[in-house]
């Protein structure tokens, strides 16, 4: 990203209020150094209380289910649950499914309007993760499915566990770089970013609480 383009991210700093800020700091935003990528970290953008208040709501909520991919004619659970939530126009493909979105809660339109000022982008859905513990996982994908157009534009927000988010260039090889992402903290992803790094997030054997993550998206090809 350019410099310009960050103190545009920090002036809307002062413009956004998270909910509540209290008792630990956000600290402040900054952009990954990575060729082909725009990618730009908000830690502890949603304040402790306020974090921890949707971590519950969410966890109790929403519709968690265990999906299945079809292997060579097998089908395989995904290491993790998820969820799909949107506009009703915002149908979706996902490794071979197709989802149909669950309304918005309260809590999600929170959560969403939080983060559109700092996207620019208005979303239409969410693809949320539950990640049990450590043995859950998502392994390496870009978010680069036609609906989501040329530059998809992904605001991740995590609560709850700590995890490592690995990232790799799709053509260089040895281009790879890895973040933690805790509780609170919001990650944007955008310009060439899915159609040259691919993201995960790896298995640990670590004794690890479990994690939500939500993905917000902007589906292009509503009917
Ligand atoms: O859990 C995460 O931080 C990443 C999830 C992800 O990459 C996805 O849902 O596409
Ligand atoms: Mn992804």
């Amino acid at each position: 990203m350019h410099l310009k383009q960050m103190h545009h991210q920090l002036s809307l700093w002062d413009a956004v209020e998270p909910v509540d800020r209290q008792p630990f700091k956000p600290l402040s935003p900054y952009c990954l150094v990575l060729p082909d990528a725009e990618i730009t970290l908000y830690p502890r953008w949603f304040g402790a209380a306020e974090a921890d208040a949707l971590w519950v709501e969410l966890h109790q909520t929403i519709l968690w289910q265990q999906d299945t991919i079809r292997l060579y004619n097998r089908l395989i659970p995904l290491p993790r649950l998820t969820a799909w939530y949107g506009d009703a126009a915002a149908n979706y493909t996902y490794s071979g499914i197709t989802m149909h979105p669950t309304p918005w809660t309260a809590a999600l339109l929170r959560i969403k309007a939080a983060i559109e000022p700092l996207a620019e982008v208005s979303f239409n859905s969410v693809l949320l993760n539950l990640y049990r513990d450590g043995r859950d996982s998502v392994g390496w994908h870009s978010d680069d499915e036609l609906e989501l157009g040329e530059y998809p534009v992904i605001a991740s927000v995590s609560l709850g566990a700590t995890r490592r988010f690995g990232l790799r260039h799709k053509f260089e090889s040895s281009w790879k770089h890895s973040l933690e992402l805790e509780h609170g903290t919001v990650l944007l992803m955008r310009g060439l970013t899915q159609q040259c790094w691919q993201h995960q997030i790896p298995k640990t054997t670590k004794p690890t609480s479990p994690r939500i993550n939500l993905t917000f998206r902007v589906i292009h090809s509503c009917r």
